[in-house]
């Protein structure tokens, strides 16, 4: 009987700016869900193991320049090319977690300047996260962790700019798809901490996923 009536997997996005600990977070909620007995994975964004993301990862350590535009939509298309599989995993009740998506494609390149209509329509209709948890974390903490490594963005100029996109991201993510789709969580503190905060958010979510709640389809993302 389960499997006619099991929910499917929730769809769950971390964003947040570099040296806020999201992927720590993200890779400790998976193995939490996996504890509580549900099936998660991992989907980092971008996901360089493709052949477009070779082409993004060149990009982002400096060996290959690349039009503004061009590199925008490479990912986008990016997440394209995993838009079937998450939809697939996703209905066969396996929770995913995004580490980045969309909102990070918008933020970078709207901070580089590209307007931000162009930034936000290429992804029209891709998998429609339940939930995005946007990590904040004071500036300067953010200073006080580990330097930044060598890759393009990672600038305290970049990262200003790509605050103030976030916010406005923030803020079109509300108005099209409603305020339950958006989360701000204060990452300062511990990882612990941060971890009880997170999965605390996550908990009316995967609650209603055990509830049968989570039958509705997966949307699309800006429809
Ligand atoms: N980034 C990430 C973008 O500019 N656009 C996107 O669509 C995505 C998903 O790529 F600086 C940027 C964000 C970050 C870099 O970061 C990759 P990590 O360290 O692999 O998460």
């Amino acid at each position: 009987s389960s499997s006619s009536s099991a929910s499917r997997g929730a769809f769950i996005v971390f964003e947040g700016l570099d040296r806020c600990g999201k992927t720590t977070q993200v890779s400790r909620l998976v193995e939490r869900l996996e504890k509580e007995g549900k099936t998660a994975r991992l989907q980092k964004f971008p996901d360089r193991t493709t052949a477009i993301g070779q082409m993004i990862d060149a990009y982002l350590r400096s060996k290959a320049d690349m039009d503004d535009r061009a590199i925008h939509l490479l990912f986008s298309a990016n997440r394209w090319e995993c838009a079937a599989a998450i939809r697939r995993d996703l209905a066969n009740g396996i929770t995913i977690i995004a580490d980045r998506y969309a909102f990070s494609g918008i933020a970078f390149s709207a901070a580089k300047g590209l307007p931000f209509d162009f930034c936000l329509n290429p992804d029209t209709a891709l998998p429609l996260p339940d939930i995005t948890l946007y990590l904040t974390l004071s500036p300067i903490i953010a200073s006080q962790r580990a330097a930044f490594g060598e890759e393009r963005y990672e600038t305290d100029q970049m990262q200003r700019s790509t605050r103030q996109q976030f916010a406005l991201v923030a803020q079109e993510v509300v108005k099209r798809h409603g305020e339950n789709r958006w989360r701000e969580v204060d990452a300062n503190g511990g990882i612990e901490e941060v971890g009880d905060r997170i999965w605390g958010l996550l908990a009316p979510l995967l609650e209603e996923g055990q509830g049968g709640g989570l039958k509705r389809e997966v949307g699309e993302l800006w429809v």
